[in-house]
């Protein structure tokens, strides 16, 4: 396999839990990217929208996030966060490129299958958006903690349409065990966050940076009316089991779901192991 990454970013990722490995997606794959974002939140992609987790950025008649639950909540531009996106043909294909296989492998092995715990779509609409408070990447009921998830900005992304914010070098401990996925208490806030220069993840359309799942990070609202979508994907090791029994997908390795595959069962079950 091609080797994208340096050892230098690998060190940078080591010491201070994220790096910016650069435009990894090509202006052909951003604006099919783009395209096919907006398509699915119009409710025009050929998918089974039943399969797929989509949240309003605000509920109507309420001034907060609708529920997060499967099916599609009406042709707007005005989703907040879409799970579920590897069942799609095009997020499918991008998030098994060549150079995510290299990551995942780095992390986890030569020779391990790895599963997609989630490919998610990340919204702050314009003159929109909501704030997400400071957390961990991390979810009780498993039986593991995934280690990295892979964020690709779908437009620039900037402190006034509300960036994501990290701290580096907070990724070597689980701040909060208790909580089910791994957010700050206020008391942690205070003591930690505060006492923190929290740095902004600035990034263009098409760039990619690693994020350590531990890394502390929070995100704002959109000041502008340049809207700030992005897909991350957050890769596991493909034996993590669920304490409540869910099915995830695996992504590379034996076992892995193709695009091929994923056409055939369109309209059946998805495919999950
Ligand atoms: O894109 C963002 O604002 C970050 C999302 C995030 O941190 C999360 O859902 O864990």
């Amino acid at each position: 396999m091609e080797h994208h990454i340096t050892d230098e970013q690998w060190e940078h990722f080591s010491e201070n839990g994220y790096v910016r490995i650069g435009q990894v997606a090509t202006d052909a794959e951003l604006e099919k990217l783009q395209e096919r974002m907006d398509d699915i939140m119009l409710g025009k992609a050929p998918l089974d929208y039943d399969q797929i987790m989509m949240q309003l950025d605000r509920e109507p008649g309420k001034n907060s996030p609708g529920p997060q639950s499967k099916g599609h909540k009406g042709a707007t531009l005005l989703y907040r966060k879409i799970q579920n996106l590897e069942l799609d043909p095009v997020f499918l294909e991008y998030l098994q490129k060549p150079i995510f296989e290299e990551v995942c492998t780095k992390i986890y092995g030569d020779g391990t299958p790895v599963a997609c715990f989630r490919a998610m779509f990340m919204n702050k609409p314009a003159y929109e958006g909501t704030q997400l408070t400071w957390h961990q990447d991390r979810w009780r009921d498993l039986d593991r903690d995934p280690q990295i998830t892979i964020y690709t900005a779908l437009d620039p992304a900037m402190i006034k349409n509300g960036c994501v914010h990290i701290i580096p070098k907070s990724h070597s401990r689980l701040i909060n065990p208790e909580n089910g996925s791994g957010f700050l208490t206020q008391e942690h806030i205070d003591d930690i966050v505060a006492k923190a220069t929290p740095l902004p993840m600035e990034l263009k359309a098409g760039e990619v940076v690693l994020l350590h799942n531990w890394m502390l990070h929070s995100s704002g609202t959109n000041d502008t009316d340049i809207p700030r979508r992005a897909f991350s994907v957050c890769y596991m090791h493909g034996e993590t089991k669920s304490h409540h029994g869910h099915a995830f997908t695996r992504v590379f390795g034996d076992g892995a779901i193709s695009v091929a595959d994923l056409s055939q069962s369109q309209h059946e079950s998805p495919v999950v192991y």
